[in-house]
């Protein structure tokens, strides 16, 4: 299909990048996975996997090229602990990684699925091989988290999706420790009616920072009585005052349009919840999820990205 918002990225040819077949031990799904390049270039994905109880843990993949040659932790690097940890009773899913240089380690925010509904955790590690569980930072029913890489105004700041239902919005919340979290703010709301983005969005990957502000990739969630459909949308926030809306895109960017995102176990979601960035500071490797099935890639330029939001903004 060649219709405008496919022109923002390209998905690779290889598409889809990792599946069940390349695990080392038999899962039965692998998606939604955060990305990081580590300080050797490597590009790690710390991927979610889910086992063939339908429960979720995470395994690393690493590549030097982001591509394809992955080499794949041979068992899983952090698995749900629910004796020490209740909240991941039933699991942990879709991690977020922020490298933090105050703290010289990566932040891994997650879903931590509760008894009572999805909840996000954190942990932070040095290595993606020991992890220090900070526990649960916001209780459920919230999700679609992911921190800031530096303090903003001398607190962190930690993007997030409470659910009121029927509706869902995203919400950004301040801590001075990474532990109590307060001053929430309503950052974007889902729109009505009939729009793509109405009633559910949430964060995809965690905010891509420019100097014309904090980029964001974000999902809406169109309810049908054919299912949902998962489509991907751009906006634009001030770096210092992160809730403030700069810009919105009015259409989505990105959609569900080959097999491997319209068929799986659940079909027509794309769901990226990481991203590597190039030398040149300006191409974009986005990690998503396919179908709750497998993990793909697509490429892009956030200065395209940006151009594409001036022209956009609604
Ligand atoms: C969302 C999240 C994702 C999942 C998506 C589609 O609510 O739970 O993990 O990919 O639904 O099933």
């Amino acid at each position: 299909m060649n219709n405008q918002h496919s022109k923002l990225f390209t998905r690779n040819k290889l598409n889809p990048i990792l599946t069940a077949d390349n695990w080392p031990y038999p899962i039965n799904s692998v998606f939604n996975a955060g990305a990081t390049l580590l300080k050797d270039g490597t590009t790690l994905l710390l991927c979610r996997v889910e086992d063939r109880r339908g429960l979720s843990h995470f395994s690393t993949a690493r590549s030097a090229n982001g591509v394809d040659g992955w080499l794949i932790d041979p068992k899983p690097t952090l698995s749900p602990d629910p004796e020490n940890h209740p909240e991941e009773l039933w699991g942990i899913e879709d991690p977020r990684i922020t490298f933090v240089p105050e703290l010289n380690k990566y932040a891994i925010v997650y879903t931590a699925y509760t008894r009572d509904g999805p909840g996000v955790a954190l942990a932070l590690t040095e290595d993606f091989i020991n992890y220090e569980r900070k526990g649960i930072i916001m209780s459920p029913e919230d999700k679609d988290a992911a921190l800031l890489p530096y303090r903003i105004g001398g607190h962190w700041a930690l993007i997030h999706r409470p659910v009121s239902a029927p509706r869902a919005h995203m919400w950004i919340s301040y801590s001075p420790d990474l532990i109590h979290w307060g001053s929430h703010k309503l950052m974007m709301n889902a729109r009505k009616g009939a729009w793509w983005d109405a009633n559910k969005i949430g964060l995809s990957p965690p905010p891509i920072e420019t100097s014309e502000g904090w980029l964001i990739i974000y999902h809406g969630v169109r309810q049908s009585c054919g299912g949902c459909l998962y489509r991907l949308g751009l906006a634009l926030f001030d770096l210092e005052k992160p809730e403030l809306c700069l810009k919105r895109g009015s259409e989505w960017i990105f959609a569900p349009e080959e097999p491997y995102e319209q068929f799986g176990d659940v079909g027509n979601v794309v769901f990226p919840c990481g991203y590597t960035i190039a030398p040149d500071k300006d191409t974009i490797n986005i990690y998503y999820g396919a179908a709750d099935t497998s993990i793909a890639l697509a490429t892009g330029k956030i200065s395209e990205m940006l151009e594409w939001l001036n022209q956009h903004n609604s």
